[in-house]
């Protein structure tokens, strides 16, 4: 708006000094300009050239005078500038360099826009201005990441009562690995037993399950923002859904009928109600309205998805898998259900099974069956793919495969968890459980190793984040 009265008022002065109507620039007028090589910069471009421009030279030294308007911040974005600028004698360019600074800050890109306010100190005779008044806006964008911007993040569960459990980061390109993300920055231990991580908007909440609370921080610098440390007991993984977070705990381990979903107000960081539920809720998975967790059952076995209904705040009737459901995907429009079944130790072994759900009508619409003795986990989606890991060797099965498939892709891993991201698969390695375990990366066009980095102990859960996403 200033830009526009400024115009304006320039507009009737010229009017009033020459009484002319019909044309911007009549002849005898002298017209000042201002351009940029280019309109967008980084801050990281140090000197940016700023042509000052005069339709006819001056007999004297003058000055060019200008303001800067925008968001752009003199002192923090670029150098401060005098807002005036010497047009030598018999000249009609004067460059003006504007030094912009490159700070440390994350920010949104600015704009400083310079106009020019008049043209002082002719001593020789009188110039009529000219249209139009003559401003230049420049874009200057950032060039800084957050410390934890853009790459892989490797949850450390940690040996139970140690109270070692930690966050790895992984450099975008894989070159740098900072372990203890969380303490390094907010100066103190993370807890014991790291369970999983859940994101929503720029915060990660990290589920330690034998401190009975969440950190919740910025998942770019992991600096912290909240705990959660009421009305937790045993919490495994965490699902949002119409604006509030929704976490498994299995209340008491050694009780059946106290286990439960807490569910979190994001605006207080607090439980603000629970739902009880069968024993044993583990994973989470939110989609629409509903919240679907899956039992896989605590110490015991159960083989049931309940249903929360996160917009009328009541559990739907269950769906009916298979024994011990352990994981979870959204592919092809679909819920997919992988139940690893009963293994041999609990004396009553049975089949593993994935069943692909109505995610409308949240019922069973085909189930494909394991032998007795096969036990699969850690279903993970890359678009229309599954994989899933069974007996230390990788499976894949497309979303229209009418049967399990009978060769595994990848042989020989000693995976203690897996996921999926963009043609890659990241499998965590925990090796002795006492020393640092291994990230170790397949490309599944190969499907073979193409990294494997060290991390820090019983490593359980890869997350992505920024380019990693997908
Ligand atoms: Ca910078
Ligand atoms: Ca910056
Ligand atoms: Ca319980």
């Amino acid at each position: 708006m200033r830009i526009r009265s400024i115009f304006l008022m320039t507009a009737l002065a010229g009017f009033v000094l020459t009484g002319c109507t019909d044309d911007d620039t009549p002849e005898g007028f002298t017209t000042l300009e201002i351009s940029a090589t280019q309109q967008t910069f980084s801050e990281g471009d140090g000197t940016v050239p700023v042509t000052f421009r005069a339709s006819q030279p001056f007999s004297n030294d003058v000055e060019f005078t200008y303001e800067v308007t925008g968001t752009a911040v003199a002192g923090e974005d670029y150098e401060s500038l005098s807002g005036r600028v010497l047009l030598a004698a018999g000249s009609q360019e004067v460059i003006q360099n504007i030094i912009l600074i490159d700070n440390d800050e994350v920010a949104p890109s600015k704009e400083m826009t310079i106009n020019i306010t008049g043209l002082s100190g002719m001593v020789d005779g009188s110039y009529n201005f000219g249209l139009p008044s003559s401003a230049v806006t420049l874009t200057i964008t950032d060039n800084d990441s957050f410390a934890y911007e853009n790459g892989i993040l490797v949850l450390n569960e940690g040996n139970f009562f140690a109270g070692n459990a930690s966050v790895s980061f992984i450099s975008e390109d894989l070159a740098n690995t900072s372990n203890a993300i969380f303490a390094e920055n907010n100066d103190m231990p993370l807890g014991d037993v790291a369970q999983s991580m859940a994101f929503h908007e720029d915060l990660a909440y990290i589920i330690v399950n034998n401190s009975q609370k969440i950190e919740v921080v910025n998942r770019y610098t992991f600096e912290s923002v909240a705990t959660i440390a009421t009305g937790l007991l045993n919490p495994r993984y965490m699902a949002f859904s119409n604006g509030k977070g929704y976490v498994s705990n299995w209340g008491d381990g050694a009780d059946v009928l106290d286990d439960f979903v807490a569910v979190i107000d994001l605006s207080t960081y607090s439980v603000e109600r629970t739902f009880s539920v069968p024993e044993g809720p583990e994973w989470v998975l939110a989609n629409a309205d509903y919240v679907y967790v899956a039992h896989q059952g605590g110490f015991g076995q159960n083989n049931i998805v309940t249903i929360i209904n996160t917009s009328t705040n009541t559990v739907d009737s269950p769906i009916t898998v298979a024994n011990r459901p352990n994981s979870m995907q959204i592919a092809d429009g679909y819920l997919w259900v992988l139940s690893g079944g009963n293994p041999s130790w609990t004396g009553d072994e049975t089949a593993g099974q994935l069943d692909k759900i109505d995610l409308v009508s949240n019922t069973v619409l085909e189930t494909l069956e394991f032998a007795q003795t096969e036990h699969p986990g850690f279903l993970s989606v890359d678009k229309d793919t599954l994989y899933y890991l069974m007996d230390g060797n990788i499976f894949s099965i497309d979303v229209t495969d009418a049967s399990l498939p009978a060769a595994a892709i990848i042989s020989g891993v000693a995976f203690y968890d897996m996921t999926v991201n963009n043609g890659m698969l990241y499998g965590v390695d925990a090796k002795d459980f006492a020393s640092n375990g291994s990230l170790e990366i397949y490309d599944l066009a190969s499907n073979s190793l193409s990294s494997s980095l060290e991390v820090s102990v019983i490593p359980g859960a890869v997350y992505f984040n920024g380019s990693f996403e997908f």
